[in-house]
């Protein structure tokens, strides 16, 4: 399916990140902009006015509503305006007949000081029906209720949305730390080939798109090969800039975006933002092979099936989260137990290595006191463990210090066998060498790359940008990696550093009190 088409010879930008997503100064073709000032005159239209209702947008200009778009379908308009509340984000207000046989959904919104209407071509005469898509929507509540994994409950989404808009292919695309994505679920028509489990560098989508995605939780592509319709003037003539288009429905994107499309095959798309604790957690992404309209109450239902998917995954991440910070405190509770019995503290630490192992699901462990260390498990030699720690000295500053690339931070680290890939390191004196140690065996992993996410780099001038032309599989192999340390973990050892503390400083003032 994919199609390799070189990149539009005059996009030259400096960068992904400077492409000014918000203010194309155009929109998406299959429908019309009309901004109305503060008094309801046409102060701007696009420019395809003509070609969608025969009006030339340099008439318009200064217009009231009836003399662009006719007096039935103003009177039919103007009274839904003024019962609407309207605000940032568009709001359906009806289907309206312009001309013989054209249909439009009208969507209103305010921003920047006006009133932008779009107008959106639609194949039916009648008003949205939103009927059968809350019963679709009702019955995905019900079913993704029984479902307790994220991967399941995706699944699910991922078919809704499908039979909801007729997308040859949907997918749960999650992003992990770095930004990268995964398709984590997928369901599409025979002849699209899967992603299933693929993943896409973070560059895909640059970070002023992630940012808008935020806020608007749904945006559609029509057809990849549109050609723009320009606003007219180029300005909001309100306060003389470029118009903000953030929450318009027909925004023009990216060409190069467009670009990324068809090379992946992608005529048309549409993707749903899900937000999980107030971050970007991933999108649903719905491809099509051919141009595929969605209407404004289809895209609704699916907004909502994505905040429902959200949620879950929210609440499921809690319960997951809630229960990890319990087995871990289990742990450490039965651990400070044990170090109160005996006298000496490092024998103390030492015979709770087990649980020590257990509460940091490490391969090994050391305890390091001055010249001393004891170790258990899978861990470096003593010599090696002894030279880490002094480099520990010199680079730890905090109350912990973890990595799950120690080679990338202290060479030496790659010299040792696999064993001591991550590691975890806690002070617990702020004078002596005295120190607690995880360590983490290598993990090696393979990644499969919807295409290889190194290629563009060279594939281009450097000035000018291009997304990637393949996204045929490609396996990369990472190595020198533990599993990453989990932010559970690491408070979680903050916590039981705090309470070693307060273990050794009463028994400094016992010993002291028996001295005296
Ligand atoms: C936007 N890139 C996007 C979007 C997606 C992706 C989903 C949101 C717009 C949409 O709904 O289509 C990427 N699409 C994907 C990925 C999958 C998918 C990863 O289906 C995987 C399943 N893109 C590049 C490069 C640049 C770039 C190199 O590859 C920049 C040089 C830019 N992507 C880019 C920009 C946008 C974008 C600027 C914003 C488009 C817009 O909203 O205007």
């Amino acid at each position: 399916m994919s199609q390799a088409t070189p990149v539009t010879p005059d996009l030259d930008l400096s960068s992904c990140e400077q492409e000014p997503i918000r203010f194309p100064g155009s929109i998406q073709p299959h429908g019309f902009l009309l901004a109305l000032s503060p008094a309801r005159h046409v102060v701007q239209a696009s420019d395809n006015l003509d070609a969608m209702i025969g009006v030339d947008p340099a008439h318009a200009l200064g217009q009231a509503l009836e003399a662009v778009i006719g007096e039935q379908a103003s009177l039919q308009l103007a009274p839904e305006i003024d019962a609407a509340d309207i605000g940032q984000r568009p709001l359906y207000l009806c289907t309206l007949g312009i001309g013989p046989v054209r249909h439009f959904d009208v969507l209103a919104h305010y921003y920047d000081s006006l009133l932008i209407l779009e107008f959106e071509a639609v194949a039916r005469a009648s008003a949205a029906d939103f009927r059968h898509l809350h019963r679709q929507v009702g019955e995905f509540l019900l079913k993704v209720g029984d479902s307790t994994d994220t991967r399941a409950m995706s699944a699910l989404a991922a078919q809704e949305i499908r039979r909801v808009t007729g997308f040859g292919r949907v997918m749960v695309y999650q992003f992990d730390d770095d930004g990268h994505g995964h398709v984590l679920a997928e369901c599409r028509d025979d002849g699209y080939p899967s992603y299933l489990g693929q993943r896409f560098p973070a560059s895909d989508i640059p970070r002023q798109a992630r940012e808008l995605y935020m806020l608007n939780r749904i945006r559609l592509i029509q057809d990849a090969n549109y050609t723009p319709a320009r606003l007219v003037p180029a300005l909001n003539p309100v306060t003389g800039a470029a118009n903000d288009l953030s929450f318009a429905a027909l925004r023009s994107v990216s060409p190069i975006h467009l670009q990324y499309m068809r090379n992946m095959g992608t005529l048309a798309s549409m993707s749903v933002s899900l937000m999980v604790k107030g971050k970007l957690w991933g999108l649903i992404s719905c491809h099509h092979a051919t141009p595929c309209p969605v209407a404004f109450d289809k895209r609704t239902a699916c907004e909502q099936l994505g905040q429902i998917l959200a949620m879950c995954i929210e609440s499921r991440e809690d319960a997951r989260e809630l229960q990890f910070r319990l087995d871990v405190r289990r742990i450490m509770v039965s651990m400070l137990a044990g170090l109160t019995q005996g006298s000496d503290f490092i024998d103390n630490l030492a015979s709770v290595f087990p649980a020590l192992l257990q509460f940091a699901r490490a391969g090994g462990a050391a305890i390091v006191f001055d010249e001393r260390v004891l170790t258990y498990g899978d861990t470096p030699g003593e010599e090696a463990i002894r030279e880490l720690v002094g480099w520990l000295d010199v680079h730890c500053h905090g109350d912990v210090f973890h990595t799950d690339h120690l080679a990338a931070l202290y060479p030496p680290a790659a010299g040792l066998a696999g064993n001591c890939a991550g590691l975890l390191a806690m002070p617990v004196s702020r004078i002596h060498k005295h120190y607690l140690l995880w360590f983490r065996p290598e993990v090696v992993r393979t990644v499969e790359w919807a295409g290889n996410p190194h290629e563009k780099e060279g594939a281009a001038a450097p000035t000018q940008l291009s997304p990637r032309t393949s996204f045929a599989t490609w396996c990369e192999t990472i190595t020198g990696t533990s599993a990453p340390w989990h932010g559970g973990e690491i408070e979680m050892a903050i916590e039981f550093r705090s309470a070693l503390l307060g273990i050794a400083l009463e028994r400094a003032e016992q010993m002291a009190e028996l001295a005296e």
